[in-house]
């Protein structure tokens, strides 16, 4: 392979830019030899700034304690979720107990001082050393983002659920996170198959741990009606019981919903739930036969047709029925939002959307909620406080520019980037394709701040993945189309758009394989992406020529190629080790 010299300088100055403006010298030291993707190379989302402490590690020990900041319930919370996770893999016991003034030697501290001001509301700083590791926010949302990422710096089998071997090492370093966008969002549709209250608990701890922190379920669809309605009952008892493809159904009774809020809250997640409406309505219609023009109810519905349903926009009980929905919502709700849905209402007039809408807005902000509705809404006058969510399949919107330029902040979920439930390619087994296929790729390369013309990055509130169930109804469905696909949307909420390289992104995604096999997540496996195997030998043996012009190496990764052993001195694409010179990125260990 030909490699001049101004290539190979072109590259390495290339990989000091992908690794982010604030990247420091210290971050291109050699990364310990063991792990497959070297820790600090493998954290998704990718921090604002990492900077390795050479030589130094922390290692996790069956002494370890974990202390949080005195007297703060919220940080103990964070101490013992995370004690909770590492002690499952460890068999450690990790005590967790206040902080003292001084710290004793192994100690894993979650700290409510001492955080530089950059971190803001939901950032932290992280500090690995000999003796201590050091997690500092100004608030436990930033102290359970630190906890992530601490995750993260171990090897992959730390998530299982049983006890492994260690060593349990954490590289010395110091990380300064925070995210680019305050709103991080995932969508499950529990109305098309309905998914009950243990997925949906195991989709809340995935989304955890990519720094999500708001889950969209979308309550209700024609198929069905899934949270409990105390002053219309009929919605759940009959509009709740059946889903696409002529199954149970089921709902969420308002103890089971409470639950879930509480179980997301207790991960730094707070659900918006979505009545969708004025369409989308066909279990609501078939359950009360007065919500209906002409007064018959029609009948359930399995199938996965859409725009056919709409609420009766001049009847007066539409409006009690809407505002006797938000009000128990809104009592079910801690967080600021409520999610009106509006899309695909084919069935209703342009003038009685707009009606309905102008009557309905109102009623979410009397409620003391800002409204979110899918970007349909735009074609009403949106107040300030309401967030129209882009899922076209263009990069304009003129409802959307004109609300953004009023005060309004759009939630990004493009449907050929952003949708969880399109399929990968043509051989998917699940998964719809009217928006196009999205590999991982696609999926990662576009930037939610400069998508939607007349949208910059302060008109974005932030960037959610929806997941329409139509085809999706068990917990593996939902993983294979989630992942890996999530993480590439959490890594574009998350961290700066500097640090934005498909190449580095695909090998920390690589790095998650462990992970996601210990959690038994049962992901897409990419051909874009080469998964680490979560061994501790790196790949490649003389028997087997490892090498791979299709793979990214990082530095360390050792691989035969022609009788030789070789060693990675720097991050390197299609670079064939042998290929010596000044800027050459293998070393040569001799033959095998
Ligand atoms: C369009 S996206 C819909 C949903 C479907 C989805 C399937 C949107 C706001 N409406 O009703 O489930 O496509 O991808």
């Amino acid at each position: 392979m030909k490699t001049s010299r101004t290539r190979r300088l072109g590259r390495a100055l290339a990989v000091l830019t992908l690794l982010g403006a604030t990247a420091t010298a210290a971050q291109l030291a050699p990364a310990p030899a063991s792990a497959a993707t070297a820790p600090l190379q493998s954290i998704v989302p990718v921090p604002v700034s990492v900077t390795a402490a050479s030589g130094v590690t922390f290692p996790l020990v069956s002494t370890t304690k974990i202390y949080t900041q005195a007297a703060s319930a919220p940080a103990k919370a964070v101490g013992d979720y995370i004690a909770a996770v590492l002690r499952k893999s460890t068999g450690f016991a990790l005590p967790v107990a206040d902080a003292p003034a001084t710290l004793p030697a192994d100690s894993i501290a979650f700290l409510l001082s001492g955080a530089p001001s950059s971190v803001g509301a939901q950032g932290y700083q992280l500090v690995s050393a000999a003796s201590s590791l050091v997690v500092r926010a100004q608030t436990a949302d930033g102290l359970f983002a630190g906890a992530q990422t601490l995750r993260q710096l171990l090897p992959g089998k730390i998530e299982s659920s049983t006890v492994q071997a260690g060593p349990w090492t954490i590289p010395g370093a110091t990380i300064l996170d925070y995210p680019r966008f305050g709103y991080r969002g995932a969508m499950l549709d529990v109305a098309r198959h309905f998914h009950p209250v243990a997925t949906v608990k195991r989709y809340i701890d995935q989304l955890a741990q990519y720094k999500i922190n708001y889950l969209h379920l979308h309550l209700a669809d024609d198929q069905g009606w899934r949270i409990q309605i105390d002053s219309w009952p009929r919605l759940t008892t009959f509009g709740g019981s059946t889903q696409v493809g002529g199954g149970a159904g089921g709902y969420y009774t308002k103890a089971q919903y409470t639950d879930l809020v509480n179980y997301a809250l207790s991960r730094h997640i707070t659900i918006i739930p979505e009545i969708d409406m004025p369409g989308h309505v066909n279990a609501a219609l078939a359950s009360y036969a007065e919500l209906n023009c002409n007064g018959v109810a029609p009948g359930l519905r399995t199938d996965t047709a859409v725009g056919y349903s709409s609420l009766c926009i001049s009847k007066d009980i539409t409006y009690t029925f809407v505002a006797d929905v938000l009000r128990e919502l809104t009592a079910l709700t801690p967080g600021p939002y409520l999610h009106i849905g509006g899309d695909e209402a084919s069935a209703t007039s342009q003038a009685d959307y707009l009606t309905f809408m102008n009557k309905v807005l109102p009623l979410v902000t009397a409620n003391g909620k800002a409204a979110i509705g899918w970007h349909d809404i735009a074609k009403a006058t949106l107040p300030a406080s309401a967030s129209p969510q882009f899922w076209g399949t263009g990069t304009s919107d003129s409802g959307v520019s004109t609300a953004v330029s009023r005060g309004s902040k759009v939630i990004m979920s493009p449907a050929n980037k952003a949708y969880l439930d399109m399929k990968y390619n043509a051989s998917s087994p699940i998964g719809l394709s009217w928006a196009g296929f999205i590999e991982v790729q696609d999926a990662y390369n576009w930037n939610p701040g400069a998508y939607l013309s007349g949208v910059g990055e302060a008109g974005v509130r932030g960037v959610e993945s929806p997941l329409w169930t139509e085809t999706v109804s068990t917990p593996a469905n939902i993983d294979y189309l989630a992942f890996p696909r999530l993480a590439a949307h959490a890594e574009l909420g998350w961290s700066p758009w500097s640090t934005h390289d498909w190449n580095t992104f695909r090998v920390r995604l690589g790095a998650q394989a462990p992970r996601w096999d210990a959690q038994s997540i049962a992901f897409y496996r990419s051909t874009q992406v080469t998964w680490d195997t979560g061994g501790t030998t790196n790949p490649g043996t003389c028997a087997d020529q490892a090498w791979s012009s299709a793979q990214v190496y990082v530095k360390d990764n050792v691989v035969s190629h022609n009788g030789h052993k070789w060693t990675a001195k720097w991050w390197t694409q299609n670079e064939e080790p042998g290929t010596t010179g000044q800027w050459g990125v293998w070393a040569d260990s001799g033959a095998c």
